[in-house]
């Protein structure tokens, strides 16, 4: 994928919005250019004029233009980034965007338990990863407000999958199924779900058209054998061998060190058996259990990584049972996600909107700018050594080396060499303030999106400067 300037960036993620008027078409480009050059939650953070300011509003406070066409435009572009690949990681998780609301006067639903009194909008989003692990970007997010409280639980077993929160993950899993398949069809996806994804709703319809699944097991559910007789599956599984142990790269986050997690591995083909507690009924299906547990490289006080995995992926070889750990493990990316879009570079939640439309617009451009700092961020660490114009435009390129190097850039940029997508990251972070002591690790979202900031602001400098000296 190029990436490019701001501006082609917000065109090629909103520029396919279907709005009925091409001037709001225009101006939503125009806002997420601006959101992605100067990331913040609050609109007037992200809009230093007061015209630019009153443009943003107007188109998110629009009737004209919905969220639900600012997402579409977006989940289009990232399945055509996704169609060259022969596979895509999907990650699909639940967040919420909760907003102050001292007065208890916005448009929006409650999240949490009624006690804790905080509102705001609830979201689960789909995001592709590539095989390497580097974000693509978000296949579908579905939003809502919820009105009932969290005390209806009592009643769950009551319910039918349509009323309960179940069926928004699988809306998110069908919207992505069918973005794929009119922009990308040869590419499936390979859903990664945590143990909130263990619904027999889910599991039943994780392999719809072909695609592949991968969801953490949370109950030790019950299995029937061969020989009619019933087990369950942890059971079942103690009985495996374990196959070799596998070394797991594990990212550090805020809870979380970053390790060579040892995970010792069994594995087994097995027919689970599902009862619906609403009508009682029974169902049947056949999956490969793998359960990966960490032995010996825990640090202390911290839980041992312990998976239990359910997926309709082979389990024939040992490459095959790694490769499902593996890309559980890619999952951990839309963690990042989230904290990027909501505390780290977007900090969506500081929004002071008014109404759940308008925030959800607000969101999903917030969304494709943290997605697109998150795929910056993994593609220098994944891929260092492609040419910094897969991701850069060669005026943003001579922006990051004059701001790096001042004087001495002159070498740099009469070098023949393009610098590679390391290097130039590198660069960008460094003129975000990063110096490689304070954390220790690669440079993060945070300190390339400040880098990106100053680079906006120099590419339209050099831009004006050379429109003057034509
Ligand atoms: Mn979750």
């Amino acid at each position: 994928m190029k990436s490019a300037t701001s501006a082609e960036w917000a065109h090629r993620e909103f520029g396919q919005a279907k709005l009925k008027d091409a001037r709001w078409l225009a101006r939503l480009v125009l806002v997420a250019a601006q959101a992605a050059r100067r990331p913040a939650g609050k609109v007037t953070e992200v809009f230093g004029n007061d015209a630019a300011r009153q443009g943003a509003y107007g188109l998110l406070e629009s009737e004209d233009v919905t969220g639900e066409q600012v997402g579409a435009s977006m989940f289009e572009a990232c399945a055509k980034r996704c169609a060259c690949e022969e596979f895509v990681f999907c990650a699909v998780d639940g967040s919420s965007v909760t907003v102050t609301d001292l007065n208890d006067d916005k448009d929006l639903g409650s999240i949490g338990t009624r006690k804790q009194g905080a509102r705001g909008v609830k979201v689960i989003s789909a995001l592709t990863i590539t095989a390497k692990g580097v974000p693509l970007g978000l296949a579908s997010q579905v939003w809502w407000k919820r009105t009932t409280p969290s005390s209806k639980r009592k009643h769950r077993n009551r319910r039918r999958t349509e009323e309960k929160e179940i069926q928004r993950w699988l809306d998110t899993m069908e919207r992505s199924r069918q973005v794929m398949s009119q922009h990308a069809p040869q590419t499936r996806l390979w859903f990664q779900l945590d143990r909130e994804g263990d619904a027999w709703p889910i599991l039943q319809n994780a392999d719809l058209g072909g695609h592949w699944f991968t969801i953490r097991g949370n109950h030790n559910r019950r299995v029937l054998l061969k020989d009619g007789r019933q087990s369950y599956l942890r059971d079942v599984l103690a009985k495996q061998p374990a196959v070799p142990l596998y070394e797991l790269q594990v990212p550090g986050a805020p809870k979380r060190t970053a390790r060579v997690a040892k995970m010792a591995v069994r594995a087994c083909t097995m027919t689970l058996d599902f009862r619906d507690k609403r009508t009682h009924k029974h169902f049947s299906k056949q999956v490969n259990v793998v359960l990966a547990r960490e032995q010996g490289t825990t640090p202390a006080g911290e839980k041992p990584i312990e998976w239990l995995l359910l997926t309709n992926r082979p389990i024939a070889t040992v490459e095959d049972i790694n490769q499902i750990v593996f890309g559980y493990a890619q999952r951990w990316r839309i963690e990042d996600f989230h904290r990027t879009w909501k505390s780290g570079t977007c900090r969506v939640e500081e929004s002071q909107l008014r109404s759940a439309e308008a925030l959800i617009k607000w969101a999903t451009i917030l969304a494709a700018v943290a997605v697109r700092a998150e795929r910056i961020k993994l593609l220098s660490r994944k891929e260092p050594d492609r040419p910094a114009s897969d991701e850069f435009s060669p005026v943003e390129i001579r922006a990051i080396t004059v701001l790096r190097f001042g004087k001495s850039a002159k070498k740099h940029l009469e070098a023949a060499q393009v610098p590679t997508l390391a290097q130039a990251t590198l660069w960008l972070a460094q003129i975000g303030g990063y110096t490689g002591k304070s954390s220790g690790g690669p440079p993060g979202s945070v300190t390339l999106t400040r880098g990106l900031k100053e680079v906006a602001v120099a590419v339209r400098t050099l831009e004006a400067t050379e429109e003057i000296c034509d």
